[in-house]
């Protein structure tokens, strides 16, 4: 055909479609289109689509099913205006029908979309309730507008999906003591959580700052621990100790019948709330309300901040604590029907119960040699009262210390150690490793990031988390109930801050709980995020586009000796484009397709684009070539294998790291000196050298307190050149700094640079030495 009578085919054709009998138009979906978070197991598409209107019906079989398909009443209601409504028959078409299969795993559902109805399948109200998330999530992101809107065609690809998760327990942990966070809030993190398919809601209901549950029999637990001295204007780590006689003013509390309500809210939507009451440590807030929990007995105030090491804990001695315990866990468990309940049991300093006269006591009487056995007789006397009422334990990997009490369920955080040996003997763990699954860490460079703890877990690390680890046995595995993401709050004190940190990178832990292993593949992930992006936006969701900044990495090619440029973000197929030197930065920008040659430094600036538009932070970096860059590095002193940068050219990779020590760009030595020969490839005439270090005495970071370099032709004979030294000096600030040493100039390949570590500090614990890069010129 040519052109022109294929033009007039085509005319001809969407004539008749739009003239034709038929009103529906030849839709064409394909898997890439379907854009669900988690993703499902099994998911087909055929032509064809499935069109909402204000006359589409919900045909049900019972109230609990009515209640679900509500949800999506609620959203077409607020979307569109319309009122949409349920029947208990079937009409001819333009339905929606939940059809019951006992077969169907609990949680476990189908979806099956033809032009004319849409088929929900389920063996009971869970597997319903994540359809409709799915259908949600099949509909246009327009479907979470808050406005009406009368432009969208609501249509559903016509697919058939089959779905069930993979773990049975997919949690998030909010902290509400240490910044205290309402009933209305904690719904809408439910409603998160359930459009994301997670199951379980745990409430850090305790900690030193902060008692947040009421509890009838201890009213002082509320109107004394749930309160403390305002001086939120500081740093955490930085408010004053203070006395019990002072008045506390900022804080809070959920009273039982709140509780009550948030408990049955989150059962509406599948998830448990599990209620988390620490003990023997993290509760001087308890302690302040009344002192005679604790062995010494003497009166505290609720601390306003960072309260490290612990050392007011329960008295594990008198016989009064288990007293106040069991009354409260009572009262615990009439609010919170969960199987489970958290008692905490991390970060205990055990120096009072050394000291005590009852602990010592209790350790004769119970034959007991070890303080970690004392609190191991804690939680084994605790997990005793909660099996007793038909409730089990779980706590933090702690409580393996002295012996894990019988049918212990374990949380592990300190990495997976803990999980890995519960696992190993038979009890079930559920894996929140500090590495993947903190969502109070930085999710992007420090400087560029809302205030953080530390860490450093963007979206793309979460997205590599894994319950089941490697060396598990097959039975051990089978211990793994699913995992978490905890959200602690030190730092966290607006309900955006709290959203920021969790989306989206509760997308991507729901995928790693929710979808088959099988199925994980951060290409597809980082396309269909991209949709749930719009979702957020339009639920007014405050998520972080950390995700969007754009990182630059020098790469070395050792076979041509040449060094590149690279740019890219998180996603594989990211559109950024970027200009050179002064140039500014429009759509026209050259398009980044492959790595730019570096033999000069560079100042660029780059954005990630979306239809034309840049979106995100624009990136601005001067990129500082020296002599020493690409080079080969030897290390006389290993670095220290928690910090490697990029690895064994990370100090001359152009690239300079941030404040935050844990951005994968610092090398580090602890206790020990930096020393290392860089090899030049050839001879090159150099007359300064420049160590970029950092300082961050609070995380035990200093800088060095001289540097030496050397020089040699041949690699062996090293002649000195130059030194600095300086003194050290207390310093709270975190801080970056260049060390720079000068010497005459002339032509040498070797070039050792050493770097002196103070090694001690007077007032104790670790010394670390950070450097990022050494720069010659
Ligand atoms: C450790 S994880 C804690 C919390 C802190 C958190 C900060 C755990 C069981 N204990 O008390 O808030 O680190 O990341």
């Amino acid at each position: 055909m040519t052109t022109t009578i294929k033009k007039q085919f085509l005319l001809c054709v969407i004539l008749l479609m739009t003239i034709g009998c038929t009103s529906k138009e030849p839709y064409q979906y394909d898997a890439a289109d379907i854009n669900i978070i988690p993703k499902p197991k099994t998911l087909l598409c055929r032509p064809g689509a499935f069109e909402f209107t204000e006359k589409t019906r919900f045909v049900i079989n019972n109230k609990e099913e009515a209640a679900i398909a509500e949800m999506l009443i609620q959203k077409f209601s607020t979307a569109t205006g319309w009122t949409l409504t349920t029947t208990e028959t079937i009409p001819a078409e333009n339905y929606v029908a939940f059809t019951i299969n006992k077969a169907l795993k609990k949680e476990a559902y189908e979806i099956a979309v033809a032009e004319d109805h849409i088929v929900l399948t389920a063996g009971e109200a869970s597997g319903f309730l994540y359809a409709i998330q799915s259908l949600r999530q099949l509909l246009p992101p327009e479907i979470e507008t808050k406005g009406a809107d009368q432009k969208t065609k609501w249509l559903v690809p016509a697919v058939s999906i089959k779905d069930e998760p993979r773990f049975q327990w997919r949690g998030l942990m909010l902290d509400i003591s240490r910044h205290f966070f309402g009933k209305e809030y904690i719904k809408e993190v439910i409603d998160g959580l359930a459009f994301h398919k997670m199951n379980v809601l745990h409430l850090h209901l305790v900690d030193d700052q902060g008692w947040r549950i009421e509890i009838k029999k201890y009213p002082r637990l509320t109107t004394v621990g749930a309160w403390r001295v305002d001086q939120e204007d500081k740093h955490w780590n930085d408010r004053r100790a203070v006395s019990p006689d002072e008045k506390g003013t900022y804080g809070g509390f959920l009273t039982q019948e709140e509780l009550k309500e948030i408990v049955a809210y989150a059962d509406k939507k599948n998830i448990t709330v599990i209620p988390e009451i620490e003990m023997p440590a993290h509760v001087s807030s308890a302690i302040a309300a009344y002192p005679h929990l604790s062995c010494k007995g003497n009166s505290i105030g609720v601390p306003s901040g960072g309260l490290w090491p612990i050392t007011d804990i329960y008295c594990a001695g008198q016989e009064s604590t288990f007293v106040f315990l069991e009354d409260v866990l009572k009262e615990v468990m009439d609010i919170f029907p969960s199987q489970y309940i958290h008692i905490g049991g991390d970060e205990a300093t055990k120096t009072n119960w050394e000291h005590c006269p009852y602990c010592r006591q209790r350790m004769k009487d119970e034959g007991l040699s070890e303080v970690e056995e004392l609190q191991s007789y804690f939680i084994k006397r605790i997990e005793k009262f909660i099996n007793a009422h038909g409730k089990k334990l779980i706590g933090w990997d702690e409580i393996l210390e002295g012996g894990l009490a019988p049918d212990a369920t374990v949380m592990s955080w300190r990495g997976v150690k803990g999980g890995l040996e519960a696992a190993a003997q038979g009890h079930d763990v559920v894996m929140t490793p500090g590495t993947h699954c903190y969502f109070d860490h930085y999710q992007g460079k420090k400087e560029e990031e809302p205030l953080a703890i530390g860490g450093f877990t963007p979206l793309s690390k979460v997205y590599q988390f894994d319950p089941v680890v490697p060396s598990m046995t097959a039975e051990a595995a089978k211990h793994v109930l699913g995992g978490q993401a905890n959200l602690w709050s030190e730092y966290i004190t607006t309900t955006a801050h709290s959203q920021y940190m969790i989306y989206p990178r509760l997308a991507a832990l729901a995928e790693t709980v929710w979808s088959p292993k099988e199925a994980r593949d951060w290409g597809d992930f980082s396309d269909r995020i991209q949709t749930m992006f719009d979702r957020y936006e339009y639920q007014g969701i405050h998520y972080a586009k950390s995700s969007f900044r754009i990182r630059p990495e020098v790469i070395v090619d050792t076979s041509s000796n040449s060094v590149t440029l690279q740019l890219k973000n998180e996603y594989p197929n990211a559109d950024i484009r970027y200009v050179l030197g002064t140039d500014t930065l429009s759509e026209k920008a050259i398009q980044y397709t492959k790595p730019i040659p570096m033999d000069t430094t560079i100042t660029l600036t780059a954005s990630l684009f979306k239809n034309n538009k840049a979106i995100g932070t624009v990136l601005k970096d001067t990129i500082v070539f020296h002599k020493a860059v690409g080079n080969q590095v030897s290390y006389v002193a290993p670095y220290h294998k928690k910090y490697k940068g990029t690895g064994t050219r990370s100090l001359v990779n152009a690239i300079r790291g941030s404040k935050n020590f844990g951005d994968g760009q610092w090398q580090a030595w602890l206790g020990n000196d930096m020393e290392v020969i860089i090899d030049l490839g050839k001879e090159q005439a150099i007359h300064k050298t420049i160590v970029g270090s950092m300082q961050d005495q609070g995380n035990g970071i200093y800088y060095p307190v001289g540097i030496e370099v050397f020089t040699s032709l041949d690699g062996t004979q090293f002649t000195k050149k130059g030194q600095m030294t300086r003194k050290h000096q207390l310093d709270r600030t975190v801080a970056l700094n260049e060390f720079d040493v000068t010497f005459e100039t002339h032509k040498t390949r070797y070039v050792k640079v050493k770097a002196t570590s103070i090694k001690e500090v007077p007032h104790g614990g670790d010394v670390w030495l950070f450097t990022d890069e050494i720069l010659i010129e």
